[in-house]
């Protein structure tokens, strides 16, 4: 399944902001379900490195309009892109059914709380570190493994707040306090991650890792995103967080058409 990326940020890193007002946010958001996303994630705050961080006022104006008319207008799952408990309960109550938390390292269980209230689908995903300071000096000894045990603690951690495992996607988080290294020895490694035994999900469109490895910039870095998204596919990876979300549809449809032998849908 592909989730499309939907910004709803004035300083977002490859849409430039374009789809700031909430009119064009939603008109976009339709679009990315005409194209076939089946997920469509609504974020007010961006998290890539170095990003200024937003207050929840400024975050709850942003999202909560866009998620309220998408939820009534497509068929698509509504995901909140937020690291706050506010912002995540007012998104479940405006139709959003599943919170995207890059923040699972978290100390404060309030989000928790109102996913375990409303039994909405989590998406658990693996930082070292902040948005701020994540690529200052990312460290680990092993990183599939680290991410690996990161996984089990804190599905363990959520269920003893109420979330059970069924509502549980797993994310290695890529370019979250990861070297290129990093990045690459997890993109290696999803099969291992794969036996922690609950669907994963994966964010690797347009990345700067990407962008290392090719002196490309992110409009340019739609090649090797693809290929990411292939190679998870192979490794078990079932939701593609993309911003081109035509090409991936086409892509993965492709692939599972030569693997099932047949020529129609
Ligand atoms: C992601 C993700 C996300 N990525 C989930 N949510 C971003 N579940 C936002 C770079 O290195 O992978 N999974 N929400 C965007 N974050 C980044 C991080 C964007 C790094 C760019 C980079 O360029």
């Amino acid at each position: 399944m592909v989730m499309g990326i939907l910004n709803v940020t004035p300083d977002s890193f490859s849409d430039g902001g374009c789809f700031y007002e909430a009119e064009q946010a939603i008109a976009r958001g339709e679009q990315l379900v005409a194209e076939g996303a089946e997920f469509i994630d609504i974020g007010g705050e961006s998290t890539r490195p170095g990003a200024v961080p937003v207050g929840e006022a400024e975050e709850l104006r942003r999202v909560i309009p866009v998620v309220r008319a998408l939820a009534a207008k497509t068929r698509a799952v509504i995901s909140v892109d937020t690291r706050k408990a506010g912002v995540a309960r007012a998104a479940l109550d405006a139709g959003a059914s599943v919170i995207n938390d890059i923040e699972a390292n978290r100390t404060d269980p309030e989000l928790w709380k109102a996913v375990a209230a409303t039994g909405a689908g989590y998406v658990l995903m693996h930082m070292q570190g902040s948005p701020q300071t994540m690529q200052a000096n990312p460290c680990y000894d092993d990183v599939v493994q680290e991410v690996g045990s990161f996984f089990e603690e804190r599905l363990r951690r959520l269920e003893d707040h109420g979330v059970h495992r069924e509502q549980v996607l797993l994310d290695p988080g890529i370019g979250f306090g990861k070297t290129l290294d990093h990045n690459l020895a997890l993109l290696r490694g999803l099969k291992v991650l794969s036996t922690v035994g609950r669907p994963m999900l994966l964010g690797v469109s347009r990345k700067s890792f990407i962008g290392r490895l090719f002196d490309a910039e992110p409009d340019q870095r739609g090649g090797a995103s693809l290929a990411c998204a292939l190679w998870a596919a192979e490794s078990g990876v079932t939701v593609f967080r993309v911003h081109d979300v035509a090409m991936t549809v086409q892509a993965l449809r492709m692939r599972e058409i030569l693997n099932n032998q047949t020529n129609t849908r």
